[in-house]
């Protein structure tokens, strides 16, 4: 027995194969059917979803996660104005960067990919990023999470700074800190008092999101 897919599933697929042109189009043609710009980014975020869980078991691999996302970025631009006239907020605002001292960007573009893949707002602050630039973005965006990247032993320890500037700046309480890159650990997060570590993207991605699930407003 054949099963009908709907305009949500052909969203869904096109941008887990990474189709851009057809994930656009199909996100118009739902908005023409006048399907709610909110339905349509629930199908948008189902895919990245579906994309992040097959990352985590290595059943995909990082350039197809990157030309997933390119397909997510290209629906969004279509979906865009759509949501603003809908009124539909983001779940939240993270800044994120590399930490300074670090030039590497691949892992944390994949982690902002997949946090915007889950709806949330994501500031990026590129790479180099001092602690005090973290932190003064965050008080400028009245960002919910800082999210830090290092790929190097060296630069790490400046996560350490950017927990100590936001106690400083007194914002220590309305901020989740979290961290990751291939050198950062469990026991790493625990010794510098950040709020959480995360192995990858898809993992980030879903721990941002329940945090966001978890405030108010
Ligand atoms: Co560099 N490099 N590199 N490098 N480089 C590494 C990291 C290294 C392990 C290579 C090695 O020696 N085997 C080594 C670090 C050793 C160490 O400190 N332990 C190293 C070194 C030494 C250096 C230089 C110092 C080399 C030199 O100049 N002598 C130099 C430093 C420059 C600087 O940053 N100041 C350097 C330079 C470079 C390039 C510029 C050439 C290039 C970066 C290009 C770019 O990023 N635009 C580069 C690359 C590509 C690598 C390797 C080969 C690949 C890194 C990568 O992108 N991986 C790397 C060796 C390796 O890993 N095999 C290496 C893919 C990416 C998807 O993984 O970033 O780990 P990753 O992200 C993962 C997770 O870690 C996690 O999610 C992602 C996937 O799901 N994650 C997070 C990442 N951030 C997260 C944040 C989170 C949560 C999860 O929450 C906020």
């Amino acid at each position: 027995m054949e099963v009908a897919m709907s305009i949500f599933d052909d969203i869904s697929l096109s941008l887990q194969t990474g189709k851009l042109k057809e994930t656009k189009e199909s996100v118009q043609l739902a908005l023409d059917e006048k399907h709610s710009a909110n339905e349509v980014l629930n199908a948008l975020m189902d895919g990245m979803s579906i994309v992040g869980d097959k990352f985590k078991k290595n059943e995909v691999f990082v350039p197809e996660v990157l030309i997933a996302a390119r397909a997510m970025n290209g629906g969004m631009v279509v979906l865009k104005p759509y949501l603003v006239s809908e009124g539909v907020k983001a779940k939240g605002k993270v800044v994120i960067g590399t930490v300074k001292g670090d030039l590497h960007d691949i892992g944390k573009n994949l982690v902002k990919m997949m946090i915007e893949g889950r709806g949330i707002e994501v500031v990026d602050l590129g790479t180099d990023v001092s602690a005090e630039h973290f932190v003064q973005a965050a008080q400028a965006e009245n960002a919910g999470i800082i999210c830090c990247s290092a790929l190097l032993t060296t630069t790490m320890t400046e996560m350490k700074n950017v927990v100590q500037k936001a106690e400083n700046a007194g914002i220590r309480n309305s901020v989740k800190i979290m961290i990751g890159g291939a050198p950062v650990t469990e026991s790493f997060r625990k010794s510098i008092g950040a709020d959480y570590y995360t192995p990858d993207a898809a993992t980030a991605a879903e721990v941002a999101a329940s945090i966001f699930a978890t405030v108010k407003g």
